[in-house]
């Protein structure tokens, strides 16, 4: 059937479109289409625009009309054809069993149209991280994002972490060389941001203070990677061996998890050098805070020593 005379569309290069072909609803079918782009009478590979196999009633093609290759403002022929399933067509030529053939007239036109911008977002409130993709129609050659909170990019699909919590506004601009727009949409997040730090003194047997910056978390695990475990906002904690320790802390908040760790080294005891009047020396270990301690005395010359412990 040939409705290249009646049936005519006007399409834009570069620009992305769906194609829908319906076949009968008693048998799976094969459709072929093919564009004659560039007029020549000769098809060259990316003039078949679809092959559908195997399929019931609908048959769908997404397809974006390149812009090189193309006769421009010329009636151009688009071939449909279609096939009981079980037969292959392999050229628009071809004679068919049970199908059918169809023919149509497409104009291509110029993209001289500015992009018209358009998004979606999918984000994670605990985390803060939202994942932008570009919806944008009409060929934008460049992006330019604002998230809101000071931070931009210019790729066309960004990543992006929010460290505070708070609601949004995200602006795209789309641009081309025939102009530009814009689109907004509002992200919420509510991430479980937050540090955590130790002080006091890193050795084996003395207490280390471990604190966060998050207050207001509805439970804190603290493991001090010893085996050991707290579970209050601030932990105060003591080493028994001297190593390098992976510290985290877990908060829960709502709904949110998240956790932070650190790495700290404990030495070994801390030896305590004490001058006597007598120009002797003691040194005092491992802990002058435990409950015993040893004392260990180095005399320069031969005289009385006596202890108060
Ligand atoms: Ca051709």
């Amino acid at each position: 059937m040939d409705f290249s005379c009646t049936n005519q569309t006007t399409l834009t290069v570069s620009t992305k479109y769906t194609l829908n072909i319906t076949t009968n609803y008693l048998y799976n079918e094969n459709v072929y289409v093919w564009i004659y782009y560039n007029n020549d009478g000769v098809l060259q590979s990316g003039e078949q625009i679809m092959t559908s196999l195997n399929i019931l009633t609908t048959h769908t093609l997404n397809f974006t009309p390149p812009t090189s290759g193309v006769v421009l403002n010329t009636p151009l022929r688009m071939r449909v054809m279609d096939e009981y399933y079980a037969y292959t067509v392999t050229s628009p030529c071809q004679n068919l069993n049970y199908g059918q053939s169809e023919d149509y007239t497409v104009r291509f036109q110029p993209n001289i149209i500015a992009p018209n911008a358009n998004f979606s977002f999918t984000s994670n409130s605990c985390s803060g991280i939202a994942n932008f993709s570009d919806l944008s129609t009409n060929n934008p050659t460049s992006w330019l994002w604002n998230f809101g909170d000071s931070n931009a990019s210019g790729s066309q699909n960004p990543s992006h972490t929010y460290t505070a919590s708070g609601t949004y506004t995200v602006t795209l601009i789309a641009s081309n060389a025939y102009g530009s727009s814009f689109y907004t949409q509002t992200v919420t997040v509510n991430p479980l941001v937050f540090s955590i730090g130790a002080t006091g003194a890193f050795n084996v047997g003395q207490n280390i203070t471990f604190t966060t910056s998050l207050t207001g978390g509805s439970s804190y695990v603290w493991n001090f990677g010893d085996g050991v475990f707290a579970g209050s906002q601030t932990a105060i904690h003591s080493y028994t061996a001297a190593g390098t320790y992976t510290v985290q802390l877990t908060i829960l908040s709502g709904s949110c998890a998240n956790s932070q760790t650190m790495v700290i080294t404990v030495a070994g005891p801390l030896n305590v050098a004490l001058t006597m009047k007598n120009n002797s020396e003691f040194s005092v270990f491992p802990n002058p805070f435990n409950e015993s301690v040893n004392i260990k005395i180095a005399l320069k010359s031969s005289s009385k020593i006596s202890s108060g412990l």
